[in-house]
């Protein structure tokens, strides 16, 4: 059963006309959104799950600010095996809920994602049965992230010019480098988003090497990882990435505009990646002639998550002035 249970699904790619619109040329966007787990989570925390239980695996403890842990309550309840989870406080009442509704146990554990993941690798550390599942520190999860460009290769009408995504500990960006390498694609540019206070990755890649930071003081709380995973220096290597980051007002400001643009609700960590094209990122990196000025396929990845509700975007919208 394990082998076969479906766990992510190939999510809409929809050429997005206001996008299109906005930017000036050609934009769309992977809805990651609509995974069942409501963010491209699922497919690398789902793949890593699967194989965990087909070693023998009865129960999964994962760390997670949120979407990952959500993703990995979705996945055990889906294989049939026990979930727990480990969030910091800061992961919202909302999110707890849909994992203890997953049939997951929710244990709450520290400030920031950091400390929950200590606490959870104590835990795994007394459970046998028991596999610990990183949020995005891990081959299997980056090789589960890495369907989503597959399904680009198939989707798509031509090669992109560039992908947008965001970081918070870099997994997803391990696994569209490996994505990219898989299809062929190696030379396709990455414009990697973060928020000032969540920007780990920017900081590495300005150092030459990881760095961690002291504190978590944006508002993308899913973004909150204090240092992104090392696999993300050796992809800066091997692949055109640039690192930006935006102020949490852009993140915010993407995430209303996605709204009225799409009626698609995403939360902050996903609105740091639109704000590449809504905070108008990727028409400072043409004028700086980083990026080619006859752009003709860029895809804004729509990563989702629930770490959000109508009431938080518009007290967000409220407390930033928008
Ligand atoms: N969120 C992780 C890590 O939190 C989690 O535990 O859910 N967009 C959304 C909506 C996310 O939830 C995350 C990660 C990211 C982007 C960034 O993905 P990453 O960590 O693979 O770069 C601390």
């Amino acid at each position: 059963m394990a082998e076969s249970v479906q766990l992510h699904i190939a999510t809409p790619l929809l050429e997005s006309i206001p996008l299109t619109k906005r930017a000036g040329f050609p934009v769309f966007v992977k809805c990651e959104n609509a995974q069942p787990s409501g963010s491209f989570k699922i497919r690398g925390i789902g793949h890593r799950c699967r194989k965990a239980v087909l070693s023998g695996c009865k129960h999964i403890i994962s760390s997670s600010g949120g979407n990952a842990g959500y993703a990995a309550a979705y996945a055990a309840k889906q294989l049939g095996v026990k979930a727990t989870i480990v969030v910091p406080e800061t992961t919202a009442q909302n999110v707890r809920n849909r994992m203890s509704d997953a049939g997951a146990q929710v244990i709450v554990h520290g400030k920031v994602w950091d400390e929950a993941n200590d606490r959870a690798q104590d835990m795994i550390a007394k459970d046998k049965e028991a596999i610990g599942i990183h949020p995005f520190d891990h081959p299997d999860v980056w090789a589960g992230h890495a369907t989503l460009v597959e399904e680009l290769a198939n989707e798509l009408p031509q090669k992109p010019d560039l992908i947008i995504t965001s970081v918070g500990g870099g997994g997803l960006l391990c696994g569209i480098a490996e994505g990219l390498d898989r299809v062929g694609w190696q030379d396709v540019p990455v414009l990697a988003m973060e928020t000032v206070g969540a920007d780990c990755f920017n900081k590495s890649v300005e150092a030459g090497k990881s760095v961690t930071l002291p504190a978590i003081t944006s508002v993308a709380k899913c973004l909150g990882a204090l240092t992104p995973a090392a696999k993300c220096m050796e992809c800066i290597k091997d692949h055109k990435i640039y690192s930006e980051v935006i102020p949490d007002k852009e993140a915010i400001r993407a995430c209303l505009m996605l709204l009225d643009d799409h009626c698609i609700l995403v939360e902050p960590a996903c609105g740091a990646a639109l704000a590449g094209i809504y905070a108008r990122v990727i028409h400072r990196l043409q004028e700086e002639k980083k990026l080619q000025s006859d752009l003709k396929c860029v895809v804004a990845i729509v990563c989702g998550g629930y770490s959000i509700s109508l009431e938080e975007l518009l007290k967000f919208k409220k407390d930033f002035n928008l």
